[in-house]
């Protein structure tokens, strides 16, 4: 078993850019293809050969691929074409892990059929093809530490991302079955990375979704330390977590998960993410001075987001690039 370093950037950062300091960061595509060529056109990228590239930068994409658009198989050919030759690198998304999943077991995993219906249709007739993009899917890291900057689809932290460094690349079925085990400590760091960070609610609150549908858990905010803090003022996206202001988290103490709700330290290198479906109109911004999402719903009308990253410690608004449907 091949047991290169699975979730470390250090065997997987091989571009053909030697520039170490120049990386534009690519929010989830869901299958838009012509944004993500205008964002790339913009980027000052060029297809050649069959391939974009930039001259002296390298693309990363931080997952969620494929599914809800128009164009998941032209979208897997650009990104997958930029990483094999070296102008890109990717990190795996929840919903590629999720095809990835669902093909191990389609039964067990029929409640994932919807989610992957676009991405099944687009590729009725490629089979093969589909199954090659498989095949490369479980090649895609679920977290990259470049050391000037770390990448993840949605959640960075060091325990889960450790963790995870001894899986085989590509992952075997063996592997994929334990980051599919949610009472595996595997499975909780892939959920975690891939999902990431859930705060069950206490007592009668629940947080009111985007479809006015009550949930008794909330994504949270989790490059702030927990301890302190509202819940309302964690939730993330904002949502208003009912009734307001009416419970503030409680101290870390010994039961929970070390590391989990300290925060992304400020001294850490800059990370970024995706995932968390931010509103479509809202400016695009880090969220902290080292923290930055670049999903800001491109599946429901809103711009594809990368930001422009040249060696910059502390990140700045005016570094994303858009590109947005007429
Ligand atoms: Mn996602």
């Amino acid at each position: 078993m091949n047991k290169t370093s699975f979730a470390s950037g250090a065997t997987q950062a091989e571009s053909t850019n030697s520039n170490p300091r120049a990386f534009d960061l690519i929010g989830d595509i869901h299958g838009q293809a012509g944004l993500l060529c205008e964002l790339l056109a913009k980027l000052g990228y060029r297809e050649c050969d069959g391939v974009w590239r930039h001259p002296n930068r390298t693309a990363i994409f931080v997952g969620d691929l494929i599914d809800r658009g128009p164009s998941i198989r032209e979208t897997l050919a650009i990104v997958r074409g930029m990483v094999t030759a070296g102008a890109a690198l990717a990190v795996l998304g929840n919903h590629e892990f999720d095809a990835l999943r669902y093909h191990l077991d389609p039964v067990r995993h029929s409640h994932l059929r919807t989610q992957l219906a676009a991405t099944h249709t687009q590729f009725a007739n490629h089979d093969a093809e589909w199954q090659s993009c498989l095949e490369w899917f479980r090649t895609l890291p679920l977290a990259l530490d470049l050391g000037v900057i770390r990448v993840v689809h949605a959640c960075w932290n060091d325990a889960a991302v450790q963790g995870l460094r001894v899986l085989p690349n590509p992952i075997d079925d063996t592997a994929l079955r334990l980051l599919n085990d949610p009472n595996s400590n595997q499975g909780r760091a892939a959920e975690l990375l891939l999902n990431g960070m859930r705060l069950e609610l206490p007592g009668d609150l629940f947080v009111m979704t985007y479809r006015g549908v009550p949930m008794n858990w909330m994504r949270a905010k989790w490059w702030i330390p927990t301890a302190g803090q509202f819940y309302d003022d964690l939730a993330f996206p904002e949502l208003d977590v009912v009734p307001r202001k009416s419970v503030v988290l409680p101290k870390i103490d010994s039961s929970t998960p070390a590391g989990l709700f300290d925060g992304y330290p400020a001294s850490a290198a800059p990370v970024f993410f995706g995932h968390y479906s931010l509103p479509r109109d809202a400016t695009p911004q880090p969220l902290a001075s080292n923290a930055a999402c670049l999903d800001y719903s491109v599946w429901k009308g809103g711009p594809l987001v990368a930001y422009r990253w040249d060696g910059e410690r502390e990140l700045s608004a005016d570094k994303f690039i858009t590109s947005m449907a007429e």
